[in-house]
């Protein structure tokens, strides 16, 4: 039975890359931070009672800043391969928090590394690294690929282009089988809620639903590669079993701004949006509805711009080019923009009806939104 230890298994990526592991037969152990309040909900499926014997799915209390910890943990469980998706991964928040950012992300990385050096596992432990589009940054060339230079635009990017080159470094230095997969933007119906598309399909359907009545985003021109996350998930494995260790570019080839990404979501509603004005003053208008089951007001404002969402320094273009993992991996994604959207509306219109209905009954619902 193969070992792996994903650090990040709390989040959209931990998640879906347990699920996809245990199906393979791994036995999965998972890093997790002590929160005050259980931050299970995406792995809660896969849960097994610590009391039963032989289990395969383990959960560890850790934390990227805490190499004793790492050392130790990568000790007990002596994994054949480790990925390493725990991140602080919000790009505008890493503005507020630079110097965490920097000692979880890049030094974090480091830390797996070394410890995975000094305990003599460099010929036995494959390690895969959390690399980024957001590397690419200010616009070099397009479409991006693995021999695209970096200009990080952000604290977050900063650290991510640590990481990447020090898991090159160990590879170099060490004869390491340490991979970075550079991964563009990839969604889900899990996807943190304050990330654009989440915070999107969230809005379209508490709007449609009369839960909500207008959603503020920030830069709607930027423009993203944008795939589903169990394609992305699936690449992270199959690098860690190519024969040699190298650095992947993982995208869709595709790229939509963040506007029409608007336009998608609302349209799987049956809504049809039309956007007038310009820059901070533009804003979105319900045109139609098609649906028979969605109340809406034709007319009605249901988009502004808050310039509070524009970030010191912007990642305005990425397009992916993935060759390399389509051809001599042989990676194909299963999902396209479109089935992507459908995918993360059918889920948010759910669970927005699941609110409607608790607060029909009274309840309180959960109604913060960023
Ligand atoms: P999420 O934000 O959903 O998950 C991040 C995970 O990291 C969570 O489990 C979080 O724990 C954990 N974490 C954060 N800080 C620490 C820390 N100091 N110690 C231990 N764990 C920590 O990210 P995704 O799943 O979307 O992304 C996974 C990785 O891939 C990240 O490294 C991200 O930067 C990178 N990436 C993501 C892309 C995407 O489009 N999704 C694209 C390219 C790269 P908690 O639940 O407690 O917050
Ligand atoms: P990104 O994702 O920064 O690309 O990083 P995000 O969804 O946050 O932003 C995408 C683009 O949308 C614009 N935008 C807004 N973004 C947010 N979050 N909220 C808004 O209201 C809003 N309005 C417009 C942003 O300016 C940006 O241009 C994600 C993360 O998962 C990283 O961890 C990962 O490395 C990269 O993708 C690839």
């Amino acid at each position: 039975m193969k070992v792996a230890l994903i650090t990040g298994v709390t989040g959209q990526d931990g998640a879906y890359l347990s699920e996809f592991l245990l199906k393979k037969g791994y036995q999965v152990h998972g890093l997790k931070r002590r929160a005050s309040m259980f931050n299970t909900d995406r792995i809660d499926h896969l849960y097994q009672d610590p009391h039963i014997e032989n289990r395969n799915f383990v959960l560890h209390y850790g934390d990227m800043t805490d190499s004793t910890n790492l050392i130790r943990l990568i000790q007990e469980i002596q994994p054949d391969e480790i990925y390493n998706l725990a991140a602080m991964s919000h790009v505008q928040v890493s503005f507020e928090v630079p110097e965490y950012t920097g000692n979880a992300d890049g030094l974090g990385t480091l830390r797996i590394l070394d410890a995975v050096r000094l305990l003599g596992l460099e010929k036995k432990t494959r390690i895969y690294q959390a690399s980024t589009s957001e590397l690419y940054g200010k616009v070099q060339e397009v479409p991006q690929s693995e021999t695209t230079p970096f200009y990080p635009r952000s604290p977050y990017a900063v650290a991510k282009m640590y990481a990447f080159w020090i898991t090159v470094n160990y590879r170099e230095a060490y004869n390491m089988f340490a991979c970075n997969g550079i991964l563009f933007n990839h969604e889900s119906p899990i996807r943190g809620e304050t990330f654009v598309t989440r915070k999107i399909t969230r809005a379209a359907a508490r709007i449609g639903l009369g839960l909500q009545d207008k959603i503020y985003l920030g830069n709607l021109d930027a423009q993203r590669d944008w795939g589903h996350a169990k394609d992305y998930v699936r690449m992270m494995w199959m690098i860690l079993q190519a024969e040699e260790a190298e650095d992947w570019v993982i995208a869709t080839g595709k790229t939509t701004p963040v506007r029409e990404f608007v336009r998608m979501a609302f349209a799987e509603m049956g809504i049809e949006l039309e956007f007038k004005g310009e820059g901070v003053e533009e804003k979105g208008y319900i045109k139609s509805c098609s649906n028979p089951d969605i109340q809406v007001e034709i007319g009605k404002e249901v988009l502004a711009v808050d310039p509070k969402y524009f970030r010191p320094t912007e990642v305005e273009l990425l397009i992916g080019d993935a060759t390399k993992a389509n051809t001599k991996l042989g990676w194909i994604p299963e999902y396209d923009l479109q089935g992507l959207v459908k995918d993360m509306m059918t889920h948010d219109l759910k669970l927005m009806q699941k609110d409607q209905y608790l607060k029909k009954g009274g309840y309180v619902t959960y109604n913060y939104f960023e």
